[in-house]
């Protein structure tokens, strides 16, 4: 059970103004950028909730396992940002890091995805401004999910700000690879051997062969 209470956005600034001074991450600036991240993530995550309460109430069974979130960790943010190349100001940070807000979802099946989409896609407040299919085409890794930027409004100062959050929605098969893939490429010292990558890739794709069968299995018998 999530149990989830709003923040108390306090006037630091104006997150549209000219935020164009270099970023430090222990400014009070970027607490307060992250502040507001943190609102609209605990907005949309109520809302998901109900979407999973809901679906799972129509379905009779669990249409989505488990929703995480987080708040990217500042070093993860200007990591992106040096590799993408950004500019290093809070400008930048707002108008190209899309997932300072994230949240997962995870579903036993492929086609669960879809119905998930389908009601988010519904939900009042809620904008899709950008959607990213790697079910049907997985990256070169073999990283398979289906992605999307949403906007929600937040209140700053008395305005209604859309604020975006990234939502990762994947099968339980999928994220089991990608947990592992990313805590094997990116959260050791060692580096990832060149046969170690090719053979993740292979396995990613045996996963998805499996997802695509189970999920045939579980239609064949919702008809009988
Ligand atoms: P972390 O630690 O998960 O935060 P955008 O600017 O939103 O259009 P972006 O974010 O550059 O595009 O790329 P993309 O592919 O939409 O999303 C990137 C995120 O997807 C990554 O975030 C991972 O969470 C996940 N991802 C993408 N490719 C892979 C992969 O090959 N393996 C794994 N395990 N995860 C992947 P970050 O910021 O890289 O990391």
């Amino acid at each position: 059970m999530i149990i989830l209470n709003s923040l108390d956005i306090k006037d630091e600034g104006d997150i549209t103004g000219n935020f164009l001074i270099p970023i430090s991450t222990k400014s009070k600036e970027f607490n307060y950028i992250m502040a507001i991240y943190k609102e609209a993530l605990y907005q949309v995550i109520n809302k998901l909730v109900e979407v999973r309460n809901n679906l799972n109430n129509k379905y009779g069974y669990d249409v989505i396992n488990n929703i995480t979130a987080r708040i990217k960790t500042p070093k993860s943010i200007i990591n992106k940002m040096k590799k993408k190349k950004y500019e290093l100001t809070y400008k930048s940070l707002i108008d190209n890091i899309n997932d300072i807000a994230g949240i997962r979802v995870i579903c036993p099946l492929k086609n669960d995805i879809y119905d998930v989409l389908k009601v988010i896609k519904k939900i009042p407040d809620i904008k899709i401004i950008k959607a990213k299919d790697y079910l049907k085409k997985p990256k070169y890794s073999g990283y398979s999910a289906y992605h999307i930027i949403v906007e929600t409004p937040v209140n700053i100062n008395g305005e209604l700000k859309p604020i975006k959050v990234e939502i990762q929605i994947r099968t339980m098969a999928m994220d089991f690879w990608a947990t592992n893939e990313h805590k094997m490429k990116y959260k050791t010292n060692k580096k990832l051997s060149k046969l170690d990558s090719a053979k993740l890739t292979i396995y990613a794709k045996i996963l998805n062969f499996l997802d695509d069968k189970i999920m045939k299995i579980s239609k064949k018998q919702e008809f009988c």
